[in-house]
């Protein structure tokens, strides 16, 4: 299969994120995407390709324009407030319910308006790594619908936590969505399956009342596990939308049998929704030696995914999400391909 790659996502490296109280090294960082692009090139998996540019369109179809508006110039914006040794911008106030709110176009003003945490620093190249890694997933839709059987879009930074005019969980522009829409808009019918570790709460909220887009995701229990505030099993789709959307959670310490079960779930009732291409948000974060999550998928367990996902026999666009461990993170991934590949 083919993959869609831009090095515009070594630009988005930010030093730090602010998480437990005190600033961490970031784990969301350049390396990721590049071993993942050299086990690739190294398994033989396919051709690894750049992206075409697609323009604001696409993008404008799932996000607001505000938060477009505010992501292409928030660092601008912080560095003429804070100085150039201000490196990354991270929110520091919100406006939080229960206080009368105002809004003005200081810099803390907007960045508390759009971001949901402080894990997610605009650094100067974030704008250009996310804008490639829409144009990523959008060359990668583009080639489902000319009639590849698969595609892989290694898209950084991630994008499942984003919502229309959201950011935040390390994600900027919601790639997947961005590709359903598109591939939407040209007639066919998808659904999305997300298997990073933490809940997809961008996608769902942007097709939660939809009746045209499905999504199923199996991810850590929100009740212990970020983002904390939405991938309940019984958050099923509202209005027209109702029951287009399936939670599984499962517990921390989730190993491959229960997990696997909870894949079948969501193969089940994608193949009962009856589309016509599957969109996976392709995240490793489930490794049992992920450093910020508490599934213990070993090596592979990995192939088996991919083989259990071939099984759906549909047109099928990976989007890369999280996965955090560094050694493991380009042999995993590419077992998951391998894994569908080869069946
Ligand atoms: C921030 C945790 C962000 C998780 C990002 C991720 N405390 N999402 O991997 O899939
Ligand atoms: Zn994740």
């Amino acid at each position: 299969m083919k993959t869609f790659y831009s090095d515009a996502h070594l630009r988005h490296d930010p030093p730090e994120e602010f998480e437990m109280g005190r600033l961490h090294p970031a784990v969301e960082i350049p390396l990721r995407a590049e071993r993942v692009k050299a086990s690739i090139i190294q398994r033989d998996l396919g051709p690894v390709m750049a992206p075409e540019e697609f323009g604001d369109e696409p993008i404008l179809r799932v996000h607001d324009s505000d938060l477009v508006t505010f992501l292409g110039e928030a660092h601008d914006h912080w560095r003429e407030k804070y100085g150039d040794d201000a490196p990354a911008a991270i929110p520091s106030a919100w406006p939080a319910r229960g206080l009368k709110e105002r809004r003005s176009g200081h810099i803390e003003s907007r960045l508390g308006t759009f971001a949901f945490d402080t894990a997610t620093p605009i650094v100067k190249g974030t704008w250009a790594a996310a804008r490639a890694g829409a144009n990523v997933a959008l060359s990668a839709a583009q080639a489902i619908r000319s009639g590849d059987r698969a595609a892989f879009a290694l898209t950084r930074p991630p994008g499942h936590h984003a919502s229309a005019d959201v950011f935040g969980g390390y994600c900027y522009l919601n790639n997947i969505a961005i590709a359903a829409q598109w591939l939407a808009d040209q007639g066919m019918k998808p659904a999305i399956l997300d298997v990073d570790y933490h809940h997809g709460n961008g996608t769902q909220c942007l097709f939660y009342d939809r009746p045209d887009v499905f999504f199923t995701s199996i991810h850590a229990d929100p009740a212990v596990a970020f983002p904390h505030f939405l991938g309940f099993a019984d958050e099923t789709g509202e209005g027209m939308g109702e029951g287009k959307t399936l939670n599984i959670p499962l517990p921390e310490g989730t190993e491959w049998p229960a997990y696997e079960e909870g894949l079948f779930h969501a193969l089940a009732a994608i193949k009962k929704f009856g589309p016509d291409v599957l969109l996976v948000s392709l995240g490793l974060d489930t490794y049992e030696a992920d450093p910020i999550s508490r599934f213990r998928l070993k090596q592979n367990d990995y192939f088996r995914m991919g083989a259990i996902i071939e099984d759906a026999k549909l047109p099928t666009l990976f989007t890369f999400e999280g996965g955090y461990n560094i050694d493991a993170i380009g042999t995993i991934t590419a077992n998951v391909l391998q894994g569908f590949q080869d069946t």
